[in-house]
């Protein structure tokens, strides 16, 4: 496949795997950063159960799920900045976004063994909506993922809808879209899996005897500005390439609170 196809791949079906940004030594420096954030959260009694709740499973299920989720990840390591910032990462955005990319936000989604949580299909856009839908995630494959041990399922296209309803602003009707009306997007360690904030993505849960872990950074073009005010975090903003053409408007218009 050449650049040309990948674009339009990733236009048409609004998602696009690519394999091998990360090398294995980087994938083994992730992979440790994640195993200290987990161990210092549990230190500060700050690993609660981050499984998604709802009415897609049965309770009695639901239950048993967890789910290890941490949000700004490149604030506890310095190997998620690095990542962030990889020249391998940052040809791709260029390529789907443009020359000027921003960093939203970034987070990790650790699935244990057995019982980790699934996620019912939803768009990413409740939850940061901007006006131009230029928001993608790329999904930072830190294991094989595969059908066993829930890797991202996505509905190729789906994006081109536009923003659906959804249940409490969270999920879509799951019965309208189990997690099974997905394509599976199975990806080996180092693989990353970029889609748009509005395509339609979920996984399953974790069944198998592996770890899944994932991690997420959001990116966007740094001309694309937020519809609402739903979504703060420090640092978002940050220019991963390119320059930021807005002078005035280049941090986020928020207040220091006292912790
Ligand atoms: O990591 C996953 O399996 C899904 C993550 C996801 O859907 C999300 O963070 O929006």
């Amino acid at each position: 496949m050449n650049v040309n196809d990948d674009v339009q791949f990733y236009k048409e079906n609004g998602y696009l795997l690519v394999r091998g940004v990360f090398n294995e030594e980087e994938v083994l420096e992730m992979r440790a950063a994640v195993e200290r954030i987990i161990n210092r959260a549990a230190q500060n009694q700050a690993d609660t159960n981050h499984a998604w709740q709802g009415d897609f499973l049965p309770p009695e299920q639901l239950k048993k799920l967890v789910l290890k989720g941490f949000h700004d990840v490149h604030y506890h390591d310095a190997a998620f900045t690095r990542a962030v910032i990889h020249p391998k990462m940052t040809a791709v955005l260029n390529k789907i976004i443009g020359p000027n990319v921003q960093l939203h936000h970034s987070k990790m989604l650790v699935k244990p063994p057995a019982n980790g949580a699934a996620f019912p299909m939803h768009q990413d856009f409740p939850y940061f909506p901007h006006h131009n839908h230029s928001m993608l995630a790329a999904s930072v494959h830190l294991d094989d993922a595969d059908e066993e041990n829930g890797c991202l399922a996505v509905i190729p296209g789906s994006h081109l809808q536009g923003p659906l309803p959804h249940v409490g602003k969270h999920y879509l009707n799951h019965k309208e879209y189990p997690i099974s009306s997905g394509t599976l997007c199975p990806a080996k360690a180092g693989d990353v899996l970029f889609f748009n904030y509005l395509t339609i993505h979920g996984s399953d849960v974790n069944r198998s005897d592996r770890t899944r872990r994932n991690v997420l950074f959001q990116y966007r073009d740094a001309a694309d500005k937020p519809s609402e005010q739903v979504h703060f975090d420090w640092g978002m903003g940050l220019m991963v390439s390119g320059e930021n053409v807005d002078f005035k408007n280049v941090k986020p218009n928020f207040e220091l609170t006292k912790v």
